[in-house]
């Protein structure tokens, strides 16, 4: 019975065309994965009995019998799945692979019977793009191997009253975050660890409106998008990471990014002009309300002068210092924004303390006598600007919340922790 079955089976099979989902998939859901290997094995192990179907399908090599040889066949022919879950299902994409790969572009969930297979293993990316009232997640990489299935999971956030999102030449997504208004100490006490004499004295700073500022450090993809280059190289390069080897000049200057981007938005009407935060701004978004060292806690336990790492004493902020700031090359070199194991501060900032750290729009001064207090930029003296946050090759108390620059970066410097991120005033 079972071999009149195979013979008359092996007439369709030697008709049909051998391509993905026919010959070999044993398991039927269309697509021929390490799942038909598993289930022909256990054919020929006599652990399960096939429908006349299976038994079609596992005849691979379409000769008289259902043996090794099949298998082999299958593994020869063994596909990757690809499953895009979308959420909301409104949002769109586009999935591009390894030399070979054809990108495939669509709108909403490939699942089940419509997941997207491939003989190609490989890294593959899914990009997805801008929905009115979402913020796309930045994009996901993964390894697709043959024969197993992957699932990119690409969940949209969704905007609240307190988030802007501004399209970027290329639909590039920059989000800027709403700092409320109100006043803080900007500046550390005399009695703070590690502190420099140029963050005294400490004064009332007070923000009689709102402002915006970057959710994340600006990005090479964003740096791109808007001045067609990517200066950034040897210390972390992606879409994701942050520019870095870009002067202030570069930035805030005639020709610069920031007055190309302001063309950009006055064109597509997406609002006011952005800039670089001032100084208070910067520490001011930097503490979302903490008056700690750090804004995730004092962390007075080990030595802020070396590169050791350690426990934070704040029972509130457990972990490691590592786990709320990219600090001390560990390990070395800049990562992509927003990586933060335990995520960015209370505000919902990212990377305000290490990464890189950020040009603000004031020049230095060595201390804060005379200082405004209404949160506006002080430029009065000099050509040194203010960079802030400290950075990955830092050690963490250079990236205390009040630390300032060493006074060294003039406004056409270039270095490779040091990049921004920007503001708006409304
Ligand atoms: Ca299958
Ligand atoms: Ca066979
Ligand atoms: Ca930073």
């Amino acid at each position: 019975m079972l071999r009149i079955s195979i013979l008359t089976l092996f007439v369709i099979g030697f008709l049909s065309t051998e391509s993905y989902g026919g010959s070999g998939d044993v398991t039927g859901d269309g697509f021929v994965t390490n799942a038909d290997v598993a289930l022909l094995s256990d054919y020929l192990l006599g652990k399960v009995q096939f429908t006349p179907a299976q038994l079609t399908a596992a005849n691979a090599n379409s000769d008289t019998s259902i043996d090794i040889a099949d298998v082999a066949k299958i593994i020869n022919n063994l596909q990757a799945t690809i499953s895009i879950d979308v959420t909301p299902d409104s949002g769109s994409w586009t999935l591009t692979g390894p030399t070979g790969f054809t990108a495939v572009t669509g709108t909403g969930d490939r699942k089940g019977s419509s997941k997207i297979a491939t003989r190609i293993a490989g890294t593959y990316t899914l990009h997805c793009n801008i929905v009115t009232g979402y913020a796309p997640p930045f994009d996901l990489v993964q390894d697709v191997v043959l024969g197993n299935a992957t699932t990119f999971n690409a969940i949209y956030t969704r905007l609240d009253s307190n988030t802007v999102m501004i399209a970027l030449p290329g639909n590039v997504p920059m989000l800027l975050i709403k700092c409320p208004a109100g006043s803080f100490q900007m500046g550390s006490p005399d009695t703070e660890r590690s502190r420099g004499s140029d963050e005294g004295p400490a004064h009332t700073v007070n923000f009689s409106q709102p402002f915006f500022i970057g959710k994340y450090e600006v990005t090479q993809e964003q740096w791109r998008a808007v001045m067609g280059t990517n200066p950034a190289q040897y210390h972390g390069v992606g879409n994701r990471y942050p520019v870095y080897y870009v002067s202030w000049n570069d930035i805030a200057g005639a020709g610069g990014f920031i007055e190309k981007l302001n063309a950009h938005i006055s064109k597509t009407g997406q609002g006011g002009p952005v800039r670089l935060p001032s100084e208070a701004e910067w520490e001011y978004a930097c503490r979302a309300g903490t008056t700690t060292r750090f804004f995730f806690g004092d962390s007075l336990s080990t030595l802020d002068d070396t590169h050791i790492d350690g426990p934070t004493d704040s029972t509130a902020y457990p972990g490691r210092r590592s786990d709320y700031m990219w600090f001390a090359c560990s390990p070395g070199d800049s990562k992509p924004v927003g990586t933060t194991p335990r995520g960015g501060n209370a505000w919902g900032l990212f990377d305000m303390s290490g990464n890189i750290a950020e040009w603000c729009q004031d020049t230095y001064h060595p201390n804060y006598i005379g200082a405004p207090t209404d949160g506006s930029p002080w430029d009065t003296i000099g050509n040194i600007k203010i960079m802030r946050g400290g950075g990955w090759a830092f050690g963490a108390s250079k990236c205390r919340s009040a630390n300032r620059n060493n006074s060294v970066f003039d406004a056409n410097a270039r270095y490779y922790v040091l990049g921004f991120r920007l503001a708006r005033s409304n």
